[in-house]
């Protein structure tokens, strides 16, 4: 489960700082793949570090966005759908918390 949240993160975090106002295409990624690599394997103190260390970085540019900058986009060809960045932090916010609260 902490792999899994490191990837998607990584990935999400990745998303946010290409999204701008011509919502460029983001390449989506095959979650259930991941799974299968060998660093899904590995112990849980190599992810924690990670993303601990990204969300430090991902917090950091939250808090120094303006507001007018949430509405920066990019398109999700797989969903089919364009999210703002109001519409991603929501996103990873309830994401974050879901896995929260399943390991707790
Ligand atoms: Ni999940």
């Amino acid at each position: 489960m902490i792999h899994h949240v490191a990837d998607i993160h990584l990935n999400a975090y990745l998303r946010f700082n290409l999204s701008d106002r011509s919502s460029p295409h983001i390449r989506p990624f095959y979650q259930d793949g991941f799974t299968s690599l060998p660093d899904s394997m590995t112990p849980i103190s190599l992810p924690l570090p990670l993303i601990s260390s990204l969300y430090h970085r991902w917090v950091t540019l939250l808090r120094g966005m303006l507001e007018e900058n949430f509405n920066a986009s990019y398109y999700h060809a797989a969903d089919q759908q364009t999210l703002s960045l109001y519409d991603v932090t929501g996103m990873y916010v309830w994401h974050s918390q879901h896995h929260l609260a399943n390991m707790t």
